[in-house]
């Protein structure tokens, strides 16, 4: 299929494609696929007026009769999996099996979320006065802004938007830059799920195609109640004082250095599996992508020969055929960063095992398709504690099972952890208080690809933010505590005599 007809059977019209001055290539070969319009960042004060009288509309109806439209939104995903998903691919480069994966991980959230819209639970609490009732209930929180990342570019959204529809809550996505195609074709499938339902109001979800201005109009603005961030550690230092300074909300997803523990008893056969999934997928683009492999010294030889042939074996190339393991990086910026990391990683004493250069350019001259790196470091210096956003793997040795999970904690991010190990002392104590202090922590899996069940985000400069699963949902609702006095004296708590 060529580009223009992925472009077509996405709905995406010459108004979509043309006249703009956002110009969008595909990291597959280069090619310009649009020029795309952008919001004027002065159009954004109305934009927000909108989703709030929306808002003041939408919290109005009760949550499952607004699951019902999270249900209908789902339907719609399930017949767009293919076009979605090819789209995916080919706006940002991951594989076509991991664009249909993100689809399906969007069809999962409607899912998880319209069982949630009638499961917006409160709580009934113990009064210590008497004929006095107390509960805590949730309300709908107000105008939650999304601002998503290239390398999930329709995941995030949804994770986002079906719990805040449900919550109750009105959306403003501002998608990446790089990825304003595949918002478009997300916002025209949630329009057709909105016209299916009767009760949703105008303005009730928007995307804003633009770049920082309109980025700081949602930041700043105090009628957006949320700031939902997904992206680097440098963008989200930036938001989180700014939504601080005005008391919003801000649920910060930002960046990972994600590690895996592999301990003389792992099965050694499932950890190369698993390394080579979580390091090499998307390309070493995910958030929760393996950078740091902490493996004992009596297994290190063994593990590293394997791992070094299966990553000769993976296939890289187009990610539109079938077959293909790993695509591209999305663009240049991608590849100068890889290329750096890699000399400092080489400055700070490592040993490249395989991979680390560019690749394919005479079939593809203006993509950047790499080599996965593997990286043996003598310690982990400063190149391994920063994220880069690539396939570069290094490898750190220990000797003790203390050392190792110190190792793994030593870092500024706290996304995601696992550990490989047949030894229940080890893999408890990894999941326990002392153990890995991320928000992730897998035992016998690798540390990307979590299900949608889940709560999914992580500590210290990862933001300490919670999308996805469990009870992410409060973060998208304002929690209320009533106490009701039913009888016909007014006691005051604590005791306290006030009699007038
Ligand atoms: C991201 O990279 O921003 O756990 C999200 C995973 C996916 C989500 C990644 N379910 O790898």
């Amino acid at each position: 299929m060529t580009h223009t007809d992925i472009l077509a059977k996405s709905g995406l019209t010459a108004a979509d494609l043309t006249g703009g001055s956002l110009a969008v290539r595909s990291p597959v070969d280069g090619a310009a696929l649009a020029t795309v319009t952008e919001i004027d960042a002065a159009a954004m004060p109305g934009v927000i007026a909108s989703a709030k009288a929306a808002f003041n509309e939408w919290r109005k109806v009760p949550g499952p009769k607004r699951g019902e439209l999270v249900r209908i939104l789902g339907e719609e995903l399930r017949a767009e999996k293919e076009t979605l998903g090819r789209l995916v691919t080919l706006e940002c480069g991951k594989i076509y099996q991991e664009g249909l994966g993100e689809v399906q991980e969007m069809i999962d959230i409607c899912d998880f979320a319209v069982g949630l819209s009638r499961q917006l639970h409160g709580l009934t609490i113990a009064s210590e006065r008497p004929d006095h009732a107390m509960r805590e209930t949730w309300h709908p929180a107000g105008v939650v802004a999304v601002i998503s990342a290239f390398n999930f570019p329709v995941a995030v959204w949804a994770w986002n938007t079906a719990l805040a529809l449900i919550c109750g809550d009105s959306v403003i996505w501002k998608p990446s830059e790089k990825t304003p195609l595949t918002a478009i074709a997300c916002q025209k499938i949630l329009d057709r799920a909105l016209a299916r339902f009767a009760d949703a109001p105008a303005g009730l979800h928007h995307t804003v195609i633009g770049g920082r201005a309109v980025g700081e109009a949602l930041v700043d603005s105090p009628d957006v109640a949320i700031v939902s961030a997904t992206g680097s550690t440098r963008m989200g230092r930036e938001v989180a004082p700014k939504v601080a300074a005005r008391f919003g909300r801000s649920i910060l997803e930002l960046g990972g250095n994600n590690a895996m523990i592999v301990t003389p008893s792992a099965d050694l056969e499932m950890a190369v599996r698993a390394i080579v999934f979580s390091a090499v997928g998307t390309c070493g683009q995910r958030c929760t992508s393996l950078r740091r492999l902490i493996v004992h010294r009596s297994v290190k030889d063994q593990l590293l020969s394997r791992l070094t042939a299966a990553y000769k074996s993976v296939r890289i190339g187009n990610p539109l055929l079938d077959g293909t393991l790993v695509g591209p990086l999305i663009d240049k910026a991608s590849f100068d960063g890889f290329s750096a990391a890699i000399a400092n990683a080489k400055a700070e004493g490592g040993t490249v095992l395989t991979g680390g250069e560019r690749t394919l350019t005479a079939e593809f001259p203006d993509a950047y398709y790499v080599t996965p790196a593997i990286v043996d470091m003598p310690a982990q210096s400063a190149v391994v504690k920063h994220e880069t956003f690539a396939p570069i793997l290094y490898v750190l040795t220990y000797d003790d099972f203390d050392q190792a999970v110190h190792l793994q904690n030593d870092v500024p991010q706290g996304l995601s952890s696992c550990i490989f190990t047949t030894d229940v002392r080890e893999s408890e104590f990894f999941l326990s208080a002392q153990g890995s202090d991320c928000g992730i922590a897998n035992v016998n899996i690798g540390p990307s690809g979590a299900e949608i069940g889940g709560a999914f985000g992580g500590e210290k400069e990862t933001g300490g933010g919670r999308e996805s699963g469990s009870d992410a949902w409060k973060g998208y609702m304002r929690r209320q505590t009533n106490t009701v006095n039913y009888g016909r004296s007014l006691p005051l708590a604590q005791g306290i005599k006030f009699d007038l």
